[in-house]
């Protein structure tokens, strides 16, 4: 082998090369064929067998599900992206942590971190590993010390109460959840505040097979002592409730319940529950389990009665309610007619769907219980508030993924409906941010093609002829047929609009592959069949009167203080369900475009949660709607590559003599120099005011490779970091 100094440098050069091919690039941008889909999976597949699960888009992570643990979550990895910057080092979610935080100190301004990716892409473990970066990388200070312990601690007891094992994960988040973290001037974390969004309060009264109910339910009855249980009047066997036997599944492989319980107990008392606060709270969940075992009888005059007494008396103990008012609630419904009361029975359905409707309620009221009680202990302090005026914000955005299931119902309606919002944001700002970096950088804007979900959320969310408004409107005044008068109302007013589709077709006839009760719409993210059985029901969400008013006077003091007496006197009529959602996220995608975005997009590899398995179909439909290529060539939009003249210059002066060791006059001339000297070519680039453009990957890799040839000369002097590209 010729070892002369050209030889070392061609065996360098192929080595680099080698390396290119085996683990892809680290950053789209630098993809030879960007406008190729093949070889944008190509790029992944390849850095996921390797179990680089990061790669960048620009500034956007995108991230594929290992499922597997991988040993780069330590607290030295932790280390060596402190301070660094994206090209510096290889992708990561600590370097998207790391950089947003460095963003929010030098600029003040506040930002946020989106991650979205469809149900088990990885979004809740992302958000989480971000929160243990600032927990274990941000300056403290003795009073703030238990701050980062409370921050995270938050996680395992919100996902005990609010995440569940579905087909999809074994641990999905059924509640959206923003949370903000506060940063004093000097950066250290002061205080936090969750947000949370529409809870799937149904999974509390049913599951589909092979589906579980809440973890909590399954940690108390693993992990709860024999004492404790007794006092709650539980049993430790799940199959006896009739709340957690709908999905057969009271059994995960990948989870331990009895394990969790511990973790999430430990984790109330760091939060700052008291005992008697855990206590009640654990009266309400085995509440919430006896009144899933009521059990009706019907008389012959077609009147319904309890025949479970004991459940009755143990719920006037567990609840802190009165038995005999309590019954009467179950089995009658108090009406207000010409301003006076009265009182009629309930038919066996309608106590069936009474007892299901105060489980929904009192769970779902207890979860935001929760929220409130964490946010008072996450709450920034007044005195620091008052001492830290320039305090900004890092918020992380996490919510429930997009999401077809066989049987679609109002829940995947509203989560789907959210993902739709959260792509809108996405498409909206990144478009915008990048036109305005061409703007700014006194360079032309090549206008790319990019599918705009616009026409979906309107579809959805336009006041008078949007879904939800129909469905407000059918709730209101309701027709003959409940869910298919509602159905009925959508034909009239959607058919023939480009994303919903029903049974009927132009022509007067039927599409035979859709049931009658379906409707479609055609997502972003693919076509999913929505079934309107429940969807009045569950838009209504209401509660009778008389139940409202037992659970007011509860001397249990979370169910008092979440049911209050003026709700019960109050004639207004609440916003439904989906209209409350709708303006909770309205309120959220303002908060989000108030700050500074970073994106992480989350991929799923296979639908068998397998590790070292890379569908291809799955991966490819995921790259495609959630827009990856668009983002891409908007990204490129002719460039490459692009960085400040002070970063370019300071990593690429050793190849020329006269920027080499030091170049002392302007920016923008030693760069020029440089790339004189390096004899690009006028087509390969563009000097915009203060960042250098490069149109292709392979100029930039010549340079990189050069530089890497040039290392053993220059030795340690070379600049800080090695551009793994
Ligand atoms: P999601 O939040 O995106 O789904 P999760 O973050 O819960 O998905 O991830 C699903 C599962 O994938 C986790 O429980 C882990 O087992 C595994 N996983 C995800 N990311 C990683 C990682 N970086 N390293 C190792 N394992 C991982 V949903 O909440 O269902 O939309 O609604
Ligand atoms: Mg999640």
């Amino acid at each position: 082998m010729n070892v002369d100094v050209d030889g070392r440098v061609r065996l360098v050069m192929e080595s680099a090369l080698t390396a290119r091919d085996r683990v892809g690039v680290q950053d789209f941008v630098l993809l030879e064929n960007y406008n190729s889909e093949a070889a944008f999976i190509e790029n992944l597949r390849r850095r996921f067998k390797e179990n680089l699960i990061y790669t960048y888009i620009g500034s956007v992570l995108v991230s594929v599900n290992p499922y597997k643990e991988l040993e780069i979550y330590s607290k030295q990895q932790m280390e060596r992206y402190r301070g660094v910057s994206f090209y510096e080092i290889s992708p990561h979610i600590y370097s998207v942590s790391d950089n947003t935080y460095r963003a929010m100190k030098t600029s003040r301004k506040d930002q946020c971190i989106l991650i979205s990716g469809e149900s088990g892409a990885g979004k809740t473990e992302a958000s989480k590993k971000i929160l243990l970066y600032y927990a274990v990388t941000c300056p403290t200070n003795d009073r703030m010390a238990a701050l980062g312990d409370r921050l995270l601690q938050s996680n395992p007891v919100l996902e005990a109460f609010g995440n569940a094992k579905t087909l999809r994960n074994d641990n999905s988040s059924r509640f959206g959840k923003y949370m903000d973290v506060q940063f004093d001037f000097r950066g250290v974390p002061v205080g936090g505040h969750i947000l949370n969004y529409l809870l799937e309060k149904s999974r509390v009264v049913h599951q589909n097979p092979g589906e579980r109910n809440f973890h909590i339910f399954y940690q108390l009855l693993n992990g709860g002592d024999e004492m404790l249980l007794k006092t709650l009047y539980l049993e430790k066997n799940p199959h006896n409730y009739n709340y957690l036997a709908k999905g057969n599944c009271p059994r995960v492989s990948s989870i331990n319940d009895k394990n969790d319980w511990k973790v999430v107990m430990k984790a109330l008392s760091v939060i700052g529950f008291t005992e008697e606060e855990v206590q009640k709270l654990l009266s309400i969940i085995s509440g919430v389990l006896h009144l899933g075992n009521i059990q009706f009888g019907e008389g012959e005059e077609g009147e319904t009665y309890i025949t479970t007494e004991t459940q009755i008396a143990n719920l006037t103990e567990l609840l802190g309610v009165d038995g005999s008012a309590l019954t009467e609630a179950l089995t009658h419904k108090k009406l207000t007619a010409k301003g006076e009361e009265m009182i009629s029975p309930l038919n066996f359905e309608q106590a069936m769907s009474a007892r299901d409707a105060l489980a929904k309620a009192v769970y779902g009221r207890t979860f935001n219980w929760l929220v409130e009680k964490i946010n008072q202990s996450l709450a920034l302090k007044e005195e620091i508030y008052h001492s830290s005026k320039s305090s900004s914000v890092i918020g992380l955005l996490d919510i429930y993924g997009f999401e077809v299931l066989q049987h679609n119902s109002f829940e995947q309606f509203c989560i789907n409906y959210c993902n739709e919002k959260l792509q809108q944001l996405f498409i909206e700002l990144t478009l915008r941010s990048e036109q305005e970096e061409y703007e700014t950088e006194g360079i032309a804007w090549e206008t790319v093609q990019y599918f705009d979900n616009k026409i979906i959320c309107d579809l959805i969310e336009e006041k008078h002829k949007g879904i939800i408004s129909i469905l407000d409107e059918e709730c209101l005044r309701p027709g003959e047929t409940g869910d298919l008068s509602f159905l009925e109302k959508l034909e009239d007013t959607l058919g023939g609009h480009p994303h919903f589709v029903t049974h009927k077709l132009a022509n007067g006839k039927t599409r035979r592959v859709m049931s009658r009760e379906e409707f479609r719409l055609l997502h972003y993210a693919g076509e999913v069949n929505y079934n309107v059985k429940g969807f009045v029901d569950k838009n209504n969400d209401l509660l009778n009167r008389n139940l409202k008013e037992v659970m007011c006077q509860s001397d249990n003091q979370i169910l008092s203080h979440c049911f209050h007496r003026e709700e019960v006197m109050d004639q207004k009529r609440p916003e439904m369900a989906a209209t409350q959602f709708k303006n909770s996220l309205m309120k959220l995608m303002e908060i989000l475009m108030s700050k500074e975005p970073s994106y992480v997009r989350c991929i799923k590899p296979n639908d068998a949660k397998q590790p070292g398995r890379f569908d291809e179909v799955l991966v490819r439909h995921q790259v495609k709607y959630l827009g990856l290529m668009e983002n891409l060539r908007v990204r490129r939009a002719g460039f490459a590559y692009r960085r400040h003249f002070e970063a370019f210059l300071q990593r690429y002066k050793p190849l020329c003599p006269e920027t080499w060791p030091n170049w002392h006059g302007r920016l923008a001339d030693g760069v020029s120099t440089l790339i004189n000297h390096l004899g690009y070519k006028p087509e390969e680039y563009k000097l915009g005011r203060s960042k250098i453009f490069i149109r292709f990957p392979k100029t930039l890799f010549t340079t990189e490779d050069a530089l890497e040839a040039k290392k053993p000369e220059i030795g340690k002097y070379a600049c800080s970091g090695s551009e793994t590209l």
